[in-house]
Parts: C-alpha cells; sequence; structure tokens
C-alpha cells in the first residue's frame, strides 16, 4: 500500500558556516523538495515512494541511502550522468543563499516511464508533486503530468505545490506551464507571492503558505507556532508533509493547518532541510492533536 507517491530531484547539498569563497568545512547531505515532503510523511508513520533519477555516483548513492534509512520507498535508476548539487550560503538567519549545480544533471532525466514503474509499485492514495520537476527538463514535464495523469485515473487525490524557483524559470514560463496541470489538481499548496503564477482556476482546495505568519485553506487560516527560527530551508516542504499527513488521517481543515505549521515548526528549529522534522511523538512536545 502506498499512502503517498511523489517524484522530482534530490541533490547533493553542500552547506557551509559561511560564505563558500572562504573556503573551510562544508557539511554534506541531501536535499529536494519531495523528498523532504516524503521524508516528512515517513516520519509521520505514512507509507510513501519517491521516484527519481540518480547518477551511477557516490552522491546518487548517498541520496538513495538517506532516504531509504528515512524508511521512504524507492523507484529509482542510476544514470551516466552526474547527480546535481544544490549549494546552501547562510548569509543571514533568514536568508541562505541558494546555488545550483543541476543543469543536464541525472535527476532531469526523470521520465514519463519512472513513473508508471512507480505506479506499478501500488496505487497511491494521494500522489504530491511540484513546479521544480516541472521546469527541470521536458522529460520531466512530461513525467509530472503522467503523474497527475495516472493518479486522475485510479481515483488519488494530486497535490501540487508551486514552488517557484526563480533560478530555473520566470514566473511567467512557470504560468504558462503550471496552469493548465491545474485542471487535473485537487489540492494547490502555494505562497502566497506565488498565487499569481496560479492565474484563475478551480482547484477546490488551495492552500496558501503564508511563512511565519501561519497558513490558509479555504476561509480558514491557523496562525504558526513561534519559535526561534535557526535554518528556514525546506519550511514550506515540512508544512505540506503535516497538511497530506492531516488529508491522510481525516482531519479537518483547521486541523489539516495545525499539522502543517506544527511540522514546519520543528523543521526550521534545526538546521536543514528535513533533519529536525518530527515523528508522531515529537508532534506531542507540541500539546497538539496530532491524529490517530
Ligand atoms: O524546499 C527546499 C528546497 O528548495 C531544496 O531542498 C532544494 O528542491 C530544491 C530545489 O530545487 O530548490
Amino acid at each position: 500500500m502506498t499512502d503517498v507517491l511523489t517524484l522530482g530531484e534530490t541533490m547533493g547539498a553542500f552547506r557551509a558556516a559561511g560564505p563558500f569563497r572562504l573556503g573551510g568545512a562544508a557539511e554534506l547531505t541531501v536535499a529536494g523538495a519531495e523528498s523532504n515532503v516524503a521524508i516528512g510523511l515517513a516520519r509521520l508513520g505514512h507509507a510513501v515512494r519517491w521516484a527519481g533519477v540518480t547518477g551511477v555516483d557516490e552522491i546518487g548513492a548517498l541520496i538513495r541511502r538517506t532516504l531509504l534509512a528515512e524508511q521512504v520507498d524507492l523507484t529509482t535508476r542510476a544514470v551516466e550522468a552526474a547527480t546535481g548539487l544544490i549549494l546552501f550560503e547562510p548569509r543571514t538567519a533568514d536568508i541562505t543563499r541558494v546555488l545550483y549545480y543541476r543543469a543536464g544533471s541525472a535527476g532531469s532525466q526523470l521520465s514519463i516511464e519512472d513513473v508508471r514503474r512507480a505506479f506499478d509499485a501500488g496505487t497511491p492514495r494521494i500522489v504530491h508533486v511540484t513546479g521544480i520537476t516541472c521546469a527541470l527538463s521536458e522529460t520531466a514535464l512530461a513525467a509530472v503530468t503522467e503523474a497527475i495523469h495516472l493518479g486522475r485515473e485510479a481515483g488519488s487525490t494530486v497535490s501540487f505545490d508551486v514552488n517557484f524557483r526563480a533560478k530555473l524559470w520566470s514566473a511567467q514560463q512557470a504560468g504558462e506551464v503550471i496552469r493548465p496541470l491545474l485542471k487535473q489538481v485537487d489540492v494547490l499548496i502555494a505562497s502566497d507571492d506565488e498565487l499569481p503564477i496560479t492565474g484563475d482556476h478551480k482547484v477546490p482546495e488551495v492552500v496558501v503558505k503564508h511563512g511565519d505568519k501561519g497558513a490558509t485553506v479555504g476561509g480558514v487560516s491557523v496562525p504558526a507556532h513561534e519559535v526561534t527560527a535557526v535554518d528556514t530551508t525546506g519550511a514550506g516542504d515540512a508544512f505540506v508533509a503535516g497538511y497530506l499527513s492531516g488529508l491522510l488521517d481525516g482531519l479537518t481543515p483547521a486541523d489539516r493547518l495545525r499539522r502543517g505549521n506544527a511540522v514546519a515548526a520543528f523543521a526550521v528549529a534545526t538546521p536543514g532541510d528535513w533533519q529536525g522534522l518530527p515523528t508522531r511523538t515529537d508532534l506531542d512536545l507540541l500539546d497538539l492533536d496530532s491524529g490517530s
């Protein structure tokens, strides 16, 4: 049984304590919006599958090893191209500069066939995709389109997070690609500044992330937890993991937002995209209804 299928590019991630131009130590880990969501859901006890392509290299092995250790099921293939890299360079407490080394990467070779193989492993209750993957290559966009299509055919809930990345494409290009896809989406997730990209659409459930102000769905708003943030990278993905977890557990819209906010609160309190993501026991520390 698969609760959630997600797909995209996960990269090797270098994180330094300060400017990269000074050299010195940098920590190596992995990062990718969809695999962040997958780890978040797995830590909350859901059955998650991530589909993606890596290189035949040590970074690819690190990605597979990390996701397997986090109990994420994999549909992967390794190809003769380098696994992409992302560099996180903290400049202020709130601002981290992101540098990509991912053009022509293995991950951008994600294709329709990878998605079909992932569906063969089990029909998911939720298919979760993001705008990042749409921007990577023609084949990756085709993979997202196929995932949405197969999800609809199978009766899965289709979730789409805009996740606009200005280093990958312009807002206009993103709008032209994303808007047609939204016709088949059940849950649209966007931060408030990404809403213009989505244009007019009829998506039934629109979840808006307001950063440290909280989040909204329909007419319901829930404020974020007040925590000391040490690293906000991955906060949006953490929120999505919590929100989708709430959807899987049949929580009300307000409780889905509460769980999303709670998961994000844990994520920002620890350096790294996904390292601080909570288990259900952790959620109880916030004295929340963490569902069944
Ligand atoms: O959401 C955090 C992501 O930005 C990060 O993990 C890297 O997926 C990523 C991307 O493409 O920017």
